[in-house]
């Protein structure tokens, strides 16, 4: 049932009534996007709009409790009594529920791990001399994964090396041979590892977990929501395998981050230049047009502007932030708003996270909306099918039609918010390495253990995820960072988390005077005063965009090595305050698994089935030693996270104390 109906600038039914609603309610925290709302919006619907149109929702939705798995449906589970009331095939609550969570996380699952393959091939295709416009960035960290993933480098050139690992990596995707994933089993712990083998969840083709999980819960498959959730978690970890496949295929094809310092928000936008904003994920597009509008500089200047600038939005906006210092515009909510700055030319995308609406959007300015990928169209798009081979001039036709549109823009129209903020990020677990390297260069990690241990810091906290309309735009963010902070937790962020921190001003050496406690300000001064980074310490580490959440676990497994334990007993936990995307849904699924408390801060489907809730927050302790901490409320959620995080820290300060009374190794056994 259709409740809401797009229209043009000018013909919205009770645009000021509607303007006024949002603005009562303050949708979002983010300077810049309250001012484009309040200041440039001439009546135009955006997502903060069509989220109120949609209310209410329909609550078996909310619930998790509709299925529609089969043309028989849809059939909605009646919220009294589990047991009685059945879909027409007999699937109770708990099936339903339990099916839907485990095709989020094949959504996601799919996501990031055809991310990884494109970047796998594409370093294929460099290694082949297919892809001329790329090249293998960083051979030292081209040599680092070989030598992870049981490649010997010696004596091999670094294409010869890089098509071995390229190859790989896609045999991950392919292969038959029933062995656990090499991009899983070489970054995890001892620990973990007999725990997936035990608990039976160790994908063995990232292809296959994928699909075997969509068999699963197809209609007459799997009723068991235990067996089905488990079958999610492999799916899970199969995401987990893809995400570090991009990670490291990003890393060698374009660099390993090192702090950088730029600026984020959406007055990075300048009004004498022709602003080109990426967006999407995939860096082999964005990398490229940066490439391009270097090479067309002099064509933006004869068109009359003082030369390009490139912004990034998203997910891509992070990959460019992180490994150029390109400024980053927007996150996922504010992507409509930068266009209703009407100062964006063109707005290239590629895979993931762009609105359908933008096309809507960008028909009221002269911004060009360009489609890249041959999966994510939007129709009357420009489309330019981007492929690796042809990938400068395919860029510079992007630019060329920003160029174009610049011609074309209405200076009436151009709003641009002043709010920007300066912003460090590229901070890379090799990067904290050596930033940690500069205290012991013996032992960087015990610099951060024995830091926990000695209770300066309370432990080690990433923030991932993304928007989500059903709460104030960032908000969640920013009040778990700085209730984090005070109690000295040490901060990550990666994807669209790490873009609310970062236009808030939370990346950059002043936050730390404002938001940090006592501990977490010794421990980072300490830090800067041995490594004197060029650009001093945020408050929080930019680590880059979400398939980076695998950092994060690289550097817990670091602390993990540091003691001699096991994930489960590491200080370090997860949250997502704005969790949107299957990709989320993925992403903290495997953290659970890898034994981490995931704080979650937007409830999913989850909640029609009492037996499903309870495995993700209890069972799933018991089994992997991670669970998820729902809680829609910021700060309780926060507070959820220091006691988890003390909780942790007690337990091995005991160990601890015994280990040395009795001059033994730390146990590893509680
Ligand atoms: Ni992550 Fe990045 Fe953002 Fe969420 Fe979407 S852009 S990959 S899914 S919305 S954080
Ligand atoms: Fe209904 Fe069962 Fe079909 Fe789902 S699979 S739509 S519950 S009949």
């Amino acid at each position: 049932m259709p409740r809401f109906r797009e229209t043009k600038v000018g013909e919205i039914l009770n645009q000021a009534v509607a303007r006024k609603k949002i603005l009562d309610k303050v949708r979002t925290a983010d300077a810049a996007g309250k001012w484009v709302l309040e200041n440039a919006s001439d009546g135009i619907i955006t997502s903060y709009d069509r989220y109120l149109a949609q209310q209410p929702q329909c609550s078996f939705g909310l619930t998790g409790v509709c299925c529609r798995n089969c043309v028989q449906g849809p059939c909605r589970i009646m919220p009294t009594g589990e047991a009685k009331s059945r879909g027409i095939c007999g699937a109770t609550a708990y099936t339903i529920v339990a099916r839907g969570l485990a095709r989020g996380i094949a959504g996601g699952a799919s996501s990031h791990s055809d991310h990884g393959r494109h970047m796998a091939k594409t370093l294929l295709e460099v290694a082949e001399g297919r892809a001329p416009d790329y090249k293998v960035s960083d051979p030292a960290k081209l040599r680092r994964v070989a030598l992870k993933v049981g490649i010997n480098p010696e004596g091999k050139s670094d294409r010869e090396l890089a098509k071995e690992v390229a190859l790989k990596a896609l045999n991950d995707y392919y292969r038959f041979d029933e062995k656990p994933l090499t991009w899983l089993d070489s970054y995890i712990t001892p620990g973990r590892r007999a725990k997936f083998k035990h608990t039976n969840i160790i994908p063995t083709n990232l292809m296959q977990a994928i699909t075997e999980v969509i068999s699963q819960t197809v209609m007459g498959m799997d009723a068991d929501p235990v067996n089905i959730i488990f079958g999610g978690l492999k799916t899970a970890l199969a995401d987990f395998t893809g995400m570090h496949v991009a990670t490291d295929m990003s890393d060698i094809l374009f660099g390993t981050p090192e702090p950088v310092a730029t600026e984020a928000n959406l007055g990075v936008l300048e009004e004498e230049y022709i602003n080109v904003a990426t967006h999407g994920h995939n860096p082999t597009l964005s990398d490229m047009i940066v490439e391009a509008a270097l090479q067309l500089e002099p064509e933006a200047i004869k068109a009359g502007a003082k030369g390009i600038k490139i912004v990034g939005v998203c997910c891509t906006g992070n990959e460019l932030l992180m490994r150029k210092g390109i400024p980053l515009a927007a996150n996922q909510a504010s992507q409509e708003l930068a266009i209703m700055t009407g100062a964006v030319d063109a707005m290239v995308v590629d895979v993931q996270c762009f609105l359908p609406s933008l096309k809507v959007l960008s028909d009221n300015y002269h911004t060009r909306l360009v489609t890249t990928a041959i999966n994510a169209k939007i129709p009357t798009a420009t489309h330019i099918d981007f492929n690796e081979e042809e990938a400068l001039e395919l860029a510079k036709d992007i630019v060329r039609q920003a160029i174009e549109a610049y011609k074309r823009r209405n200076k009436d129209k151009i709003r641009i918010p002043k709010e920007k903020t300066k912003a460090l990020a590229g901070f890379s677990t090799e990067a904290i390495e050596s930033l940690l390297a500069a205290v012991n260069p013996e032992q960087p990690w015990k610099v951060l253990t024995d830091a926990i241990e000695s209770g300066e810091l309370a432990g080690v906290a990433l923030f991932a995820g993304c928007n989500n309309q059903k709460v104030a735009q960032d908000e969640g963010h920013l009040t778990v960072a700085k209730y984090l902070a005070k109690n000295n937790v040490l901060l990550l962020a990666t994807g669209c988390a790490a873009g609310a921190l970062a236009k808030a001003g939370l990346t950059t050496p002043g936050a730390v005077e404002a938001y940090a406690g006592d501990g977490l300000k010794s421990f980072l001064k300490r830090i800067e005063e041995a490594a004197k980074p060029q650009y001093g310490l945020p408050l929080v580490f930019h680590q880059g965009s979400c398939v980076d959440n695998v950092r994060g676990l690289d550097l817990a497994v670091k602390m993990a090595e540091t003691w001699g334990i096991d994930l489960p007993r590491v200080p370090f936990v997860v949250t997502a305050p704005e969790d949107m995307h299957e990709k989320a849904l993925s992403i903290g699924s495997w953290f659970v698994t890898m034994g981490f408390p995931v704080h979650v801060g937007v409830m999913p489907p989850i909640e029609g089935s009492e037996l499903v809730y309870s495995v993700g927050t209890q069972i799933a302790y018991d089994v992997f030693g991670g669970s998820f901490i729902f809680d829609t409320d910021p700060e309780s959620g926060a507070k959820k996270l220091v006691d988890a995080l003390d909780y942790r820290t007690w337990k091995l300060r005991i160990h601890r104390a015994a280990a040395e009374k009795y001059n033994t190794a730390l146990a590893s056994g509680y």
